[in-house]
């Protein structure tokens, strides 16, 4: 085993490429344990590959979140060296945003264009409807477990593309612009071997080769994100188990697990100072945030299921007749049975309210809210703990969309 923790060169090659390849870090002993999880991995039923057994041909299986509770893909994906030099390059704590792992038999293809339409076979994965992808400073952490080769279908990528795309500050979070397929440098093969570990800003455009060999392609692609850059359509949630192994030197690195359903999610709407709360005149006389139940274009997806914001569209839609473009995750809470998901979304203006029958209307300050809690007069409990987090400002939030809104058709995930 060779180098384990990067030195200078290495993080400026990064600064200017958005990509760093790090030859040999991994031990063959390590590799091999990994190999055999993931060939464990694909065997079972659970696996996301629209039913074919492994190993049908021109296949890709995907091993996904909680298949990191397999302690051999636990091991490797919390390696602490990989975990300290992704904190050196995020600039702050580590969190592992997704565990991924791919196996493409002979004869799959390789990845598809950018949402966006702007590139027929590249693609950059920052995406605001996507659970990892919506954080604004994430990288991928690759593990090839095979060589990338010609013939297995090398990971071009484009180097320094990652400075095309820009944000900009609007209040109390950053959009993106991301970058089009046009306007950035040729993709090159990274030639990852079996052993390296790749860094990719999130940002960086790049292509995954169809596999033209006889053996399979696989590797692990795992994204890691700074604590303080939530993902704003909102964070898958890992097992409770998964949660308890994977940890770097006794740190959780799963922020968000829970084995309960995410049935419900809520909207704190922000004008100036005031937050909208609503009660529902035949209801309790609590007041809460709009919003309620998920509807089944957030259930139906494989992936992502854990972005609620289409369903939260619709109901503050019927509730208050307020249509709400995007919106940004703040936290979740536990309601005994089931997990409820709060987001937030500023107005820059007053918007007309044009309640449904039976809904009445407030604007609080905080202050307001908070007595309301000291009344018990809230409905969920945890409204004045989302308006103090969304008014910390040591968060990096972005902009979440639903995958309609988005990316319409577009395909998983
Ligand atoms: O197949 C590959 O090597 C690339 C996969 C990819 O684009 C991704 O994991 O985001
Ligand atoms: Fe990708």
């Amino acid at each position: 085993m060779q180098q384990r923790k990067l030195t200078a060169d290495d993080i400026c090659r990064y600064r200017d490429d958005g990509l760093l390849v790090v030859r040999g870090w991994f031990g063959e002993e390590q590799l091999q344990r990994a190999t055999d999880a993931v060939l464990r991995g694909v065997r079972r039923k659970d696996v996301l590959t629209s039913g074919k057994p492994y190993p049908s041909p021109q296949t890709q299986y995907s091993l996904q979140r909680n298949h990191v509770e397999d302690p051999d893909l636990a091991s490797i994906s919390a390696d602490s060296a990989v975990v300290r030099a992704a904190e050196t390059l995020l600039g702050g704590d580590a969190v592992m945003s997704a565990f991924v792992c791919y196996l493409k038999t002979p004869g799959a293809g390789g990845t598809s264009g950018d949402y966006g339409g702007s590139h027929p076979t590249a693609h950059q994965d920052y995406k605001t409807y996507q659970q990892a992808g919506s954080s604004l400073n994430w990288l991928f952490a690759i593990i090839p477990l095979v060589d990338l080769d010609e013939p297995t279908g090398p990971l071009y990528v484009s180097p320094g593309s990652y400075k095309m795309t820009r944000t900009e500050r609007a209040g109390p979070i950053h959009r993106v612009r991301r970058s089009r397929g046009d306007e950035i440098a040729p993709l090159v093969d990274a030639k990852l071997r079996r052993g390296d570990l790749l860094f990719m800003h999130m940002w960086t455009w790049h292509e995954g080769g169809s596999n033209r060999s006889d053996r399979d392609r696989l590797g692990i692609y795992n994204k890691f994100r700074a604590g303080h850059a939530p993902p704003a359509c909102g964070p898958e949630l890992f097992s409770e188990k998964a949660h308890a192994m994977v940890t770097c030197e006794n740190r959780p690195l799963l922020p968000h697990h829970g084995d309960k359903p995410l049935d419900d999610a809520r909207l704190l709407l922000q004008h100036g100072d005031k937050f909208l709360l609503m009660r529902n005149g035949d209801g309790t006389p609590r007041w809460g945030a709009p919003g309620g139940g998920v509807h089944e274009g957030d259930r139906s997806r494989r992936f992502d299921r854990c972005n609620l914001i289409d369903s939260l569209e619709i109901n503050v839609h019927e509730q208050l007749g307020v249509e709400v473009p995007w919106m940004t995750y703040l936290g979740d809470r536990d309601r005994g049975d089931s997990i409820c998901r709060v987001y937030a979304h500023p107005l820059d203006q007053m918007p007309t309210i044009n309640a449904a029958e039976q809904i009445e209307t407030r604007w609080f300050t905080r202050q307001e809210v908070v007595e309301l809690q000291s009344q018990d007069e809230l409905a969920g409990g945890f409204e004045a703990d989302m308006i103090d987090l969304w008014m910390d400002d040591s968060f990096t939030r972005g902009v979440g969309e639903s995958k309609r809104r988005a990316a319409p058709g577009r395909g998983e995930p």
